[in-house]
């Protein structure tokens, strides 16, 4: 077997990463946009990318490379920049940008959230309150009237487990707080909002809509590739304490209307109901395996190269990743995020020359290979990220893109990677 002819390559951005004109055309601050010196080296994403007056440019190269679809998502703050109020010019740049990648016949994937809150819905509670439930649904409500009809896949969230995790509890991401005993409370309300988005989008959307979710998705790898092994790895992905993420206390109140014993008393029968709306598909956002987190006696750290960001490269973790979100939830999978860091230069011939990601890209690309051969329907791989962006936290250091941006001039070049990602694509990944 291999990859169906309709699988979706492509590649995925953020709405905060990549956009800038963080004030302009009526938008309203974001919760990132107000981050300050929780940023390294003092930047902001003020101006990131400015894909908001160069999406045709940035559609273009997409084309270039034979992107079959681009996995973008809507910032909040535009298309709501105040309680009750949609922002015409908000909603116009993302229907241009929809109408641009159809006319280059790259199919947009759409997310809803991705991290950037709208600063007036932080200054009501954020994900701490109840309210944002109804904020998010009047938000969505409007996204979906404006795109669906030209979009059909829709994802409610980016995972969940960095916003509230590292957004509330860790306090690394925006809102950078340390909200410990809120914490059940803001997965509560992600999870309730989830379900409801879920039902509403089902209803209101011009055209079939396929819906998802996306999770950082990182499975433990079997120390042993027997029954017990893999028993033992979906048992550690899933229901560990300690795992990046913890899988099932996300996923299992979605998935299985099931919740774990930390979310027991917080999850109502009847919010089970609300927050299990049945959906199309899972987005797995894969980097590196949870082995490291859970059991670092059965793990060799040292024996995997890393990343510039020191995250392990593990290829294994992309086929197991699927395998045990497919084999625990049964829903078809979309591979959502997959990429790695470096600080790429540009040589002196203009050339940038990224192996490693080149490396990169066909090893993981191959653990899909593996489980689409086992007949694990998986939709297609969006590869993060199209191109260099603002890392959060990290500021402008870590390099993802398949294409370079000088942040200066705003100069896009393809990498070598970006041209072997298009070769795979030509072939529909039938060398790997
Ligand atoms: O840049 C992020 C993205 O926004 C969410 N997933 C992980 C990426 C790399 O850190």
């Amino acid at each position: 077997m291999s990859f169906s002819d309709d699988f979706l390559w492509g590649a995925a951005s953020a709405s905060a990463q990549i956009e800038g004109a963080w004030d302009e055309d009526g938008k309203c601050p974001s919760i990132w946009d107000i981050a300050g010196e929780h940023i390294k080296s003092g930047e902001d994403c003020h101006s990131a990318c400015d894909h908001y007056h160069r999406y045709k440019e940035d559609v273009a190269l997409m084309k270039e490379l034979g992107l079959k679809s681009y996995r973008f998502s809507v910032a909040w703050p535009r298309i709501m920049p105040e309680k009750g109020k949609i922002n015409p010019k908000g909603i116009a740049f993302y229907k241009n940008l929809v109408a641009e990648l159809k006319k280059a016949d790259i199919e947009p994937l759409c997310t809803l959230y991705h991290w950037d809150m709208p600063l007036w819905v932080h200054k009501e509670g954020g994900w701490k309150s109840p309210k944002i439930i109804n904020y998010y649904l009047d938000y969505v409500k409007a996204v979906v009237e404006a795109l669906s009809g030209d979009v059909q896949y829709f994802m409610t969230f980016n995972e969940p487990q960095c916003f509230i995790m590292m957004g509330y509890l860790l306090g690394s991401h925006a809102p950078f707080e340390h909200a410990v005993f809120s914490f059940r409370n803001c997965l509560r309300n992600m999870l309730l909002s989830h379900g409801k988005a879920v039902k509403l989008i089902r209803e209101i959307a011009k055209t079939p809509p396929k819906i998802g979710i996306v999770m950082a998705a990182s499975a433990y790898v079997p120390d042993k590739d027997d029954r017990a092994g893999i028993a033992d790895a979906m048992q550690k992905t899933f229901e560990s304490r300690v795992g990046e993420g913890q899988n099932g206390l996300y996923m299992d109140p979605i998935g299985l209307g099931r919740a774990s014993k930390m979310l027991r008393r917080k999850l109502s029968g009847e919010d089970l109901k609300i927050i299990s709306e049945p959906i199309d598909f899972i987005g797995l956002n894969v980097y590196q395996p949870a082995n490291h987190l859970i059991n670092k006696k059965s793990y060799d750290t040292d024996s995997f190269p890393k990343t510039d960001m020191g995250w392990i490269i593990d290829p294994r973790c992309m086929y197991w990743t699927i395998r045990l979100y497919w084999e625990r939830y049964h829903l078809p999978v979309m591979i959502t995020e997959n990429g790695m860091a470096s600080f790429d230069k540009v040589g002196a011939d203009g050339k940038i020359y990224d192996e490693s990601r080149e490396k990169f890209l066909d090893e993981f690309i191959a653990g899909i290979k593996q489980a689409v051969n086992d007949g694990i329907p998986v939709l297609g791989y969006q590869h993060w990220s199209i191109m260099d962006n603002f890392e959060w936290a990290e500021g402008y250091g870590p390099r993802f893109g398949l294409i370079h941006v000088d942040y200066e001039t705003q100069k896009r070049t393809v990498k070598d990677s970006g041209y072997h990602y298009a070769e795979i694509i030509r072939t529909n990944g039938e060398n790997l």
